[in-house]
C-alpha cells in the first residue's frame, strides 16, 4: 500500500520518511535520520511557541539580525535549537540560517555528515506577540563527496539541487509539510502522543486559484506590471462575476500554506521602496527555494516574474529575490504582465 493511502493514525512522519526513502537511489538511512532530526527540532520549537505567552518568551532581544531586522527572543531561541539539533545529528556538514551572517560549521568535536541545511528558524516572527501562525522553513542539499568540512559552496546552490525541503507551521494545530522530490505530504502533530501523523497525503495545488496574497501597502512602490496585475485580480472577472479574494497574514509560511491547500498566488515582488533592497524582502536560500520546491512538487510554480526561482544561481547567503508563488496558471498570468503581453 502506498504511504499516502494509510490512515491518519497509522502513518507517522518517521515511518513515512523511511518508506519514501526506499525509492531513493542513495538511500542509506542518513537522509531519513536527518529529516527526523529536523522534525525533532520542530517539536521542541512547537512546545516553546505554544507556551511563549506564559514563559515571558515574547518580545525583542534588543538586537538586530544580519538583515537589520529586530530579533525576537523566540527567533533567537529557535535558531539555537535548529543549530544544536542539526549539529548533533551527525548528518550535517554545514548550515546557513536567516538569523546568522555566515555559514554555521559543525563543531570539530562533533561528527559531520554529507548534508547541508539552510533554514529560517521562525518565519513570520514579527507576528509572534499577536499569536499569528509562524513556522520553521528548511532546505536540504546533499554533497557529492563527504571529504572535509562543509563550506559556503555547499549551500550556495540552485534550488534545483535540493533533495528535500519543508516547513513546520505552528498554528491552531502544528503541521510538518515536506517534499523529497516525490510529491508533498503534510503531517499534523498529535500533541497527546508527540507524533506528526499523516493528515494531508499527496497535496496537489489546483491549476488556478482565486486568492491573492500581497502587502498592498507597497502598491505605490511597485513597478507598473505588478500594479496592473493586482488591479486585474481585483477587477470583476467576466466568468465568475467576482474579483479574486484578498488574504494576507504577513507570515509567509502561513500565507503559503493556505494557498497550497486552497489555491492562490502569493507575491512579494521587487519594488522601489528601499534602494538597499530592490529585489523585495524574501530570501532565496531560506524562504524562496524551499517553498518553490514544495509548490512545484504540488503542481504549482514559483518565479521572480521573469525566472524560475529554483534555477537562480545564488551569489551570496542572504540574497533576496522577488517571489511570486502559487498555482501554475496564476504565476503564469503574472509573468505575462511582466513580459508586457497583457
Ligand atoms: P521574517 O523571516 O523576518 O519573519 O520576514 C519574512 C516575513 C514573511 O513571513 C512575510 O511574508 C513578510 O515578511 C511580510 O513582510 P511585510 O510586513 O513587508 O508584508
Ligand atoms: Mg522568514
Amino acid at each position: 500500500m502506498s504511504p499516502a493511502r494509510m490512515t491518519l493514525s497509522s502513518m507517522t512522519l518517521t515511518r513515512h520518511i523511511m518508506e519514501t526513502q526506499k525509492h531513493f537511489p542513495f538511500a542509506t538511512g542518513e537522509f531519513s535520520d536527518l529529516l527526523n532530526h529536523i522534525a525533532l527540532a520542530g517539536k521542541i520549537i512547537n512546545r516553546e511557541v505554544n507556551k511563549a505567552g506564559l514563559t515571558q518568551f515574547l518580545g525583542l532581544t534588543g538586537e538586530s539580525n544580519v538583515q537589520g531586522e529586530d530579533v525576537q527572543m523566540l527567533d533567537d531561541w529557535a535558531n539555537n535549537v535548529m543549530i544544536r539539533v542539526l549539529s548533533r545529528s551527525q548528518r550535517v556538514c554545514i548550515m546557513a540560517s536567516e538569523e546568522v551572517a555566515d555559514v554555521i560549521p559543525v563543531p570539530d568535536d562533533l561528527i559531520s555528515g554529507r548534508y547541508s541545511v539552510c533554514f529560517d528558524p521562525l518565519d513570520g516572527s514579527s507576528n509572534i506577540d499577536a499569536n499569528v501562525s509562524i513556522g520553521t522553513i528548511f532546505s536540504v542539499y546533499r554533497r557529492d563527496d563527504d571529504d572535509g568540512p562543509g563550506t559556503e559552496a555547499d549551500v550556495l546552490r540552485p534550488g534545483t539541487e535540493q533533495v528535500a525541503a519543508g516547513y513546520i507551521l505552528y498554528g491552531s494545530s502544528s503541521i510538518f509539510v515536506y517534499t523529497a522530490g516525490g510529491g508533498v505530504n503534510g503531517f499534523t502533530l498529535d500533541p497527546s502522543v508527540g507524533e506528526f501523523l499523516l493528515s494531508h497525503p499527496d497535496i496537489q495545488m489546483p491549476e488556478q486559484g482565486r486568492i491573492y496574497s500581497v502587502n498592498e501597502q507597497n502598491y505605490h512602490y511597485w513597478y507598473d506590471h505588478t500594479r496592473r496585475y493586482v488591479d486585474w485580480v481585483k477587477s470583476i472577472d467576466k466568468e465568475t462575476k467576482r474579483p479574486y479574494s484578498s488574504r494576507y497574514i504577513g507570515s509567509l509560511v502561513s500565507d503559503f500554506h493556505r494557498n497550497l491547500l486552497y489555491g492562490g498566488i502569493f507575491l512579494y515582488p521587487e519594488d522601489k521602496k528601499d534602494p538597499k533592497r530592490p529585489h523585495g524582502k524574501l530570501r532565496l536560500l531560506y524562504e524562496a527555494n524551499p517553498l518553490a520546491f514544495i509548490a512545484e512538487q504540488a503542481g504549482g510554480a514559483a518565479s521572480t516574474g521573469t525566472e524560475r526561482i529554483m534555477e537562480i544561481d545564488p551569489e551570496y547567503l542572504h540574497q533576496r529575490v522577488p517571489l511570486i508563488i502559487g498555482c501554475a496558471k496564476n504565476v503564469a498570468d503574472y509573468e505575462e504582465f511582466v513580459a508586457g503581453t497583457r
